[in-house]
């Protein structure tokens, strides 16, 4: 048999499971895979980053965004610590990766070397698969399990590479064959859909909410609400999965939702949970209420929410036959009411969105972004106020795809997001949104999106602060501490970087500017001063929030001798009742 180097044999695998890309950065103890992969560069193209943190959460992206899995490697020691945030981005958010970490030369491993660190240890918490070559023999077979692992189990493929280990030839067993993996189709029992459509034909205030567990099941889930004219709310990453201008959609629910989702969900009298694992409880109808659950994997059900029927199942397939068998339902008293709510929660959110007091107001800035999208942008969001103003303000249509980092919860994701949404979809428009605190995290890897001419919009928030945090400690009653930035000149920096930079401070320029952006065909920051005073105000204050808030204003007036700007009295007053 023909016999082929073991790290020709390791890139074969990756091109059998048609990666077509990867993340990293090289260094000696990855560099055997670098080589062989600059022999596959015309299949495989290999992104240089400038931290490997950013390959792991373009990787990560990338996946939430096709469902394809995503490789990111660097050398071992520092390269994989630094890989390990962008990793559990993709553990937390389910998502399938492979990562390939280099480690210290095999005969060296447990002298205390250079760079040794226990990659096997490091990575246990976050990896589906997590091993360490010890031969080069088999090594088609180990990436193909690693790789199949990572998709069965949706998160992060380890292979821990010794650097000495892919040196030799081994006989070329890499089948010539193309994969795909794909999950077995799930149907739910129909004994349980028949229970289901019981609860559904009683219910007269069924409330549908919705995680990203229906991203494949759109239309699906929109013949649902329609059929059972039930109000659609969603969970805050699922964003897009309704469309926002949507008659049935209530908006998402949570802290950072909306008061119509609150009361839509506390007047309900059957909760129907698809495709989440929702976590704020509080926000949940109260426990005794009747709740049916649909998702694929069987360890959701139940796991919040006091569960009548579970349906596992892939949500596309369980809602078709729901709709299928349930009683139609035209002008629902229940859908009116809650759609009343939304009528004047609406009107609030245009008067925001065409506030154009001065400094420049977040919610005017969504409004003018969205003006620039195209009918299929791809919106990557970062973690602070820009994920409060993003989801509240930005009106998302049926092929509009949103991305952050929703489990996790990690700033800098938004650059990383764009980058990787340009690489899985070049036609598409791609518009990272993030704050000062945010960018500033990754924006050394701007420069990656011009080296390789992706040219996606970032727009920056930009407050001189971790706004976010602010606005945190003011609702817990704490004094601001340890929040200020200073400022970056990001749109310098985009220069710099043989980008496009603007800055934006008046109003008047945000339009102008954002056409602008959108018509250079090159990668462009727009670093826009916005009002610091802006407060990402939960949409339906609970009651802890308005003590946190009432505490702080005391606080301050007597600590420190003055009266903080509070947020506006009527803002307050009509999140409050
Ligand atoms: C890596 C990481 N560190 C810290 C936090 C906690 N945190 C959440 S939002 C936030 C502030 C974000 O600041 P910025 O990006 O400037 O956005 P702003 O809220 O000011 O709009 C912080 C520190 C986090 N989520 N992730
Ligand atoms: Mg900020």
């Amino acid at each position: 048999m023909a016999k082929i180097k073991a790290n020709h044999a390791l890139v074969k695998v990756l091109k059998n499971w048609q990666v077509d890309h990867v993340y990293g950065i090289p260094g000696d103890s990855i560099d055997k895979v670098v080589d062989a992969l600059k022999k596959e560069e015309d299949n495989i193209k290999f992104y240089g980053v400038r931290h490997e943190e950013v390959a792991a959460l373009a990787a990560s992206s990338y996946a939430k965004l096709t469902g394809k899995l995503a490789v990111a490697l660097s050398i071992g020691g520092p390269g994989a610590i630094h890989m390990l945030n962008g990793m559990y981005d993709a553990k937390m958010d389910n998502v399938p990766m492979l990562v390939l970490a280099g480690q210290t030369d095999s005969k060296l491993l447990g002298t205390k070397f250079f760079q040794e660190v226990n990659l096997t240890a490091l990575f246990d918490d976050v990896a589906v698969y997590n091993k360490q070559l010890e031969s080069a023999e088999n090594v088609h077979e180990i990436v193909d399990e690693a790789i199949k692992t990572a998709y069965a189990k949706k998160g992060v493929a380890v292979l821990t590479i010794p650097s000495d280990v892919l040196d030799e030839k081994i006989e070329d067993m890499v089948p010539m064959e193309t994969y795909k993996f794909e999950n077995a189709v799930t149907y739910a029992e129909d004994e349980d859909i028949a229970k289901a459509v019981e609860l559904i034909n009683k219910s007269e205030k069924p409330v549908v909410l919705t995680g990203v567990g229906a991203k494949n099941a759109k239309n699906e889930l929109l013949d649902f609400l329609d059929h059972i004219d039930a109000p659609g709310l969603i969970t805050l990453p699922a964003k897009g999965i309704i469309p926002d201008k949507h008659p049935n959609f209530m908006g998402n629910l949570g802290k950072i939702g909306t008061k119509p989702a609150f009361e839509a969900s506390k007047d309900a009298d059957l909760l129907i949970l698809v495709g989440t694992n929702y976590p704020y409880v509080d926000y949940l109808p109260d426990k005794d209420i009747p709740c049916i659950q649909i998702d694929i994997n069987r360890s959701n059900i139940g796991n919040r929410f006091n569960v009548d029927v579970g349906l596992i199942g892939d949500t596309k397939n369980v809602l078709a036959s729901l709709t299928q068998a349930s009683h139609e339902v035209n002008d629902r008293k229940f859908l009116k009411a809650c759609q009343e709510n939304m009528k004047s929660w609406n009107k609030w959110l245009e008067e925001d969105r065409n506030d154009t007091s001065k400094p420049i107001r977040p919610e005017l800035l969504m409004a003018e972004i969205e003006k620039i999208s195209t009918d299929d942008t791809v919106f990557s969001v970062d973690v602070g106020t820009s994920t409060v103003w993003s989801t509240r303000y930005l009106q998302l249509g049926h092929n509009h795809q949103f991305i952050t980092s929703s489990w996790l919860g990690t700033m800098g994701c938004a650059l990383p997001g764009a980058i990787a949404s340009k690489i899985a979809n070049p036609d598409k428009q791609a518009i990272a949104i993030t704050g000062d605190g945010g960018l500033a995290m990754v924006m050394q890897d701007f420069v990656t999106a011009v080296l390789y001419k992706l040219p996606i919009i970032v727009v920056v928030l930009n407050n001189q602060e971790l706004a976010f945090i602010k606005y945190e400690q003011q609702a817990a009653g704490e004094l601001e501490y340890a929040i200020d930035l200073g400022d970056i000149d990001f749109a310098k920096f985009a220069d710099s970087c043989g980008g496009i930079g603007y800055n934006v401070v008046d109003v008047e320029d945000i339009a102008p500017t954002l056409e602008k952006a959108k018509n250079a065909n090159k990668p462009v920051i727009v670093n826009v001063k916005v009002d610091p005073e802006a407060a990402p105000l939960p949409g339906k204050i609970i009651w802890d929030e308005a003590k946190g808030y009432a505490k702080f204003e005391i606080r301050t007036a007597l600590e420190e001798n003055r009266l903080e700007k509070m947020p506006p009295l009527k803002t307050l007053i009509r999140r409050f009742f």
